[in-house]
């Protein structure tokens, strides 16, 4: 059986790719997320016919230990052809002869000794690698069926309720998981058409996506607030805006802004000049003792911002950047920034790596280059985040928003993809929905 594995970002181009190696009538056997990447084992057809089981009357095929056993027998036979030969045969040949196959004088004890244990090893060997062969066969198989019964079942349902399918493609156009999608489409209250649905769908992603009602818990309240994220997300500008908000608030003395960023040459300039502009003194610091002073000598400020130099979040300095802000000695709440335009796998990635002991909300920046909003909405509702604010361009501090759920779904759904190249067809999205795992954390999504 000539299996082969494919993997792609997403199940349209590992379809294509299945399609590219092993033609139209390809086989699919399996179909699941690995990794963030989709697998598919896949099988050409013309093998799959072979595997059609053999003929009646064909000789029933040997085990490799009895193979073994068999080409061990044959080879010490081959040393005495004459008296071992009948020994093998037949026995009703010769009536008068014992049935026991009769032992050449020639062998003594010891070698039968010895050819016994060697039969037993490789036979021990071969029954332990038949049995490996066949647990992966078994999964394998069972892989198939629970995809093939997936399928069939969307396909069904799709049948039946065609609005389904309709609601499905809008979600995915918007940019939202096929997990999450198939999770609120299966829980679809019955009996309402296409567009009934789909409202039904906004109002229960925006009832679970999180949001601040007002600006009050963070400038009011105040208190220290790191910006963390990747490199390039708008970590900076978007510290440059929030501090001109605390500043229209509270006036500039209130206000006390920190830099991580000391060894890259002229990274915290760019903090500086705002610094400048808005009269407010910028800090830096390069380590958690460092640190550790600074917040101890501003702990009187209403309000302190920390820009902290950005980490790739596949890089173990995250780790070490989460230990330096929550051992500095106050109360530091990391605000994570979530670049719209990167994609969930990233997203997710970037969650995840900066989690920590818990993030006090997301800032959502670049909305304005996105193509599709729908995947970090999908990764800020499944991951349970507080998005505080959005961010839609680079003038400080206009383009700076308090995030508001109900415009953003909308928004979602009107910034869909339509290129045909983001299209599903019929035949691909019960495939699609089939790879679409069951989330145990999609429990916690309120449906009303
Ligand atoms: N279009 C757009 N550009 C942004 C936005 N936020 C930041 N930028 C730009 O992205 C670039 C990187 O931003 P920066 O704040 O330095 O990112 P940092 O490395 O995370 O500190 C800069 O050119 C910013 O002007 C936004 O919301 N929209
Ligand atoms: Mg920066």
């Amino acid at each position: 059986m000539n299996v082969k594995k494919f993997t792609a970002a997403s199940s349209r181009d590992a379809l294509r790719k299945v399609r590219e190696a092993l033609g139209p009538d390809a086989v699919i056997l399996s179909n699941r997320q690995a990794d963030g990447q989709v697998e598919i084992l896949a099988l050409a057809n013309d093998d799959a016919a072979a595997l059609a089981p053999p003929a009646i009357d064909a000789p029933a095929p040997m085990s490799p230990a009895q193979a073994a056993a068999r080409s061990y027998m044959d080879n010490h036979r081959d040393n005495h052809p004459r008296q071992a030969a009948p020994a093998f045969a037949p026995s009703f040949a010769m009536p008068a002869q014992p049935a026991a196959p009769v032992m050449d004088a020639g062998i003594d004890m010891q070698r039968m000794q010895q050819m016994m244990a060697a039969a037993i090893v490789q036979a021990k060997d071969s029954a332990a690698a038949e049995m490996s062969g066949m647990m992966s066969e078994i999964r394998a198989m069972r892989g198939m069926m629970e995809s093939q019964l997936a399928e069939l079942s969307w396909g069904s349902a799709a049948q039946r309720e065609p609005q389904k399918t309709a609601v499905l493609r809008e979600m995915l156009a918007a940019g939202f998981s096929a997990t999450l999608s198939r999770y609120l489409i299966e829980k679809l209250p019955a009996g309402r058409d296409a567009a009934d649905s789909l409202r039904w769908i906004k109002t229960v992603l925006g009832r679970n996506l999180q949001t601040m009602a007002n600006e009050d818990a963070m400038l009011e309240q105040g208190g220290v607030f790191a910006l963390v994220g990747p490199t390039g997300v708008g970590k900076t500008t978007s510290t440059a805006k929030l501090a001109a908000r605390c500043v229209m608030r509270h006036g500039p003395e209130k206000l006390a802004l920190i830099t991580t960023d000391a060894y890259r040459i002229g990274a915290h300039e760019q903090l500086r000049i705002y610094g400048k502009i808005l009269g407010v003194m910028v800090h830096s610091v390069k380590d958690e003792a460092d640190l550790r002073i600074a917040l101890k000598e501003l702990r009187n400020k209403h309000t302190v911002l920390i820009d902290t130099v950005g980490v790739s979040q596949r890089d173990q300095m995250v780790t070490e950047q989460v230990a330096m802000l929550s051992g500095a000695g106050a109360d530091v709440k990391r605000l994570l920034c979530l670049n719209s335009t990167a994609t969930q796998e990233t997203l997710n990635e970037v969650v995840r790596a900066y989690q920590g002991t818990g993030l006090a909300g997301c800032i959502m920046t670049k909305l304005d280059e996105a193509a599709s909003i729908g995947n970090v909405l999908d990764v800020v509702i499944r991951q349970k985040l507080k998005l505080c604010y959005v961010s839609n361009g680079q003038r400080v501090p206009e383009d700076l928003h308090l995030a508001d759920r109900g415009y953003l779904i909308d928004r979602a759904f009107k910034l869909k993809k339509d290129s045909a190249a983001t299209q599903y067809s019929d035949a691909e999205l019960p495939l699609l929905m089939a790879s679409a795992h069951h989330d145990a954390g999609l429990r916690e999504v309120h449906l009303g």
